[in-house]
């Protein structure tokens, strides 16, 4: 078959809803785009850990610590789900490791701002979580399989993820007028961070147009920033809480609650390194690797034993 045989196969395969297993022919774009996409995702789960991380010695009781405990421990599972993910398109763990070690991959920007109070631990769950499953929602009907399938079982542990944040926040909205102030704070804070996670508006977000022909994508970075406005405004505010945009209303035609313009410089300088804590993250995350070593080379010296019993 021709190339452009084999594309318009591929496409129609798309067009009929079906996934796209490792061993099938697909373009050496969409190979690459999902490398992009899925490993960036992969180290943006273990970055992830990082802001809630520096909070587990600090919980207020067991019960939190428990809980806090076991998301973290689930963002280290997310991680490797996706970097397994991305194996399957040939991508290895060692270059994926690298490029974020060395400062060349992205990961999302949100986890290069400070977790300052116990507070940012319920709005991080609510907020962060919360964006992270309406993208991923859409990420499980994705046409790659292994994604679409990560997808699945990670957004169900997201959604625990939210339910905690939100009842957190739900408590301290309710809660001493300290606790209030902690948490007002906490979301006037995390707020914007977690709307620039969708990423740049349509029209300035050059991956969009291939992503969503080839049902990589199937919403665009402004309709699920649409959404997570509609879902959280409302509820911010029955709590008593305010968010930090005074343009923020509803438009009566559309119900759709419209927010007031998003600083695309500040996301960009954050994407670049030069946020809050990209120096504080990035060091974090290279002393975890460095303290690791041991743990890669007796894993290597058991699979060579290993190899050695069943080669003799
Ligand atoms: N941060 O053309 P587009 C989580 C980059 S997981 C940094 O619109 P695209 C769980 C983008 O890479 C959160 N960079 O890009 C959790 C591109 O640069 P490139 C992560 C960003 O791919 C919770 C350039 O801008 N989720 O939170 C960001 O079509 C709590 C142009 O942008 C995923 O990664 C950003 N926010 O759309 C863990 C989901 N946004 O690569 C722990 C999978 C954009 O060309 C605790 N990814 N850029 O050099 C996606 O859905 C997409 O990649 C988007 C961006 C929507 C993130």
């Amino acid at each position: 078959m021709t190339e452009n045989g084999r594309l318009a196969e591929f496409e129609a395969r798309i067009r009929r809803g079906e996934k796209i297993e490792p061993g099938d022919w697909m373009p050496e774009d969409y190979r690459r785009q999902l490398i992009r996409m899925i490993s960036q995702h992969a180290h943006s789960e273990i970055m992830g850990m990082l802001p809630e991380g520096t909070w587990i010695a600090r919980a207020p009781n067991l019960r939190r610590k428990m809980v806090l405990l076991a998301k973290v421990q689930d963002e280290a599972g997310h991680g490797q789900y996706l970097y397994h993910a991305a194996e399957t398109l040939g991508a290895t763990r060692e270059e994926m490791i690298e490029a974020l070690l060395s400062g060349k991959a992205k990961y999302s920007q949100v986890f290069n701002y400070p977790s300052l109070s116990w507070a940012d631990m319920g709005v991080i769950g609510w907020f962060v979580d919360g964006a992270a499953i309406l993208n991923q929602t859409m990420l499980a009907r994705c046409s790659y399989g292994p994604y679409s399938r990560a997808m699945v079982r990670i957004s169900a542990e997201e959604s625990f993820h939210m339910k905690q944040g939100k009842e957190q926040v739900i408590l301290l909205s309710q809660g001493t007028a300290a606790q209030v102030a902690m948490v007002q704070d906490a979301v006037n804070r995390w707020w914007w961070p977690s709307m620039m996670m969708f990423g740049p508006h349509d029209q300035e977000s050059p991956n969009s147009p291939v992503l969503i022909k080839w049902a990589i994508k199937t919403r665009t970075n402004d309709e699920l920033r649409q959404d997570f406005v509609n879902q959280i405004a409302p509820e911010v505010m029955e709590l008593g809480l305010t968010l930090p945009d005074p343009d923020l209303h509803i438009e009566k035609a559309t119900g759709n609650w419209i927010h007031g313009p998003i600083d695309w410089d500040e996301f960009w300088r954050v994407v670049r390194g030069d946020g809050p804590c990209n120096a504080e993250r990035m060091a974090a995350r290279r002393k975890a690797h460095d303290d690791g070593l041991w743990v890669r080379q007796a894993l290597e010296a058991y699979a060579r034993r290993e190899a050695g019993v069943a080669a003799a």
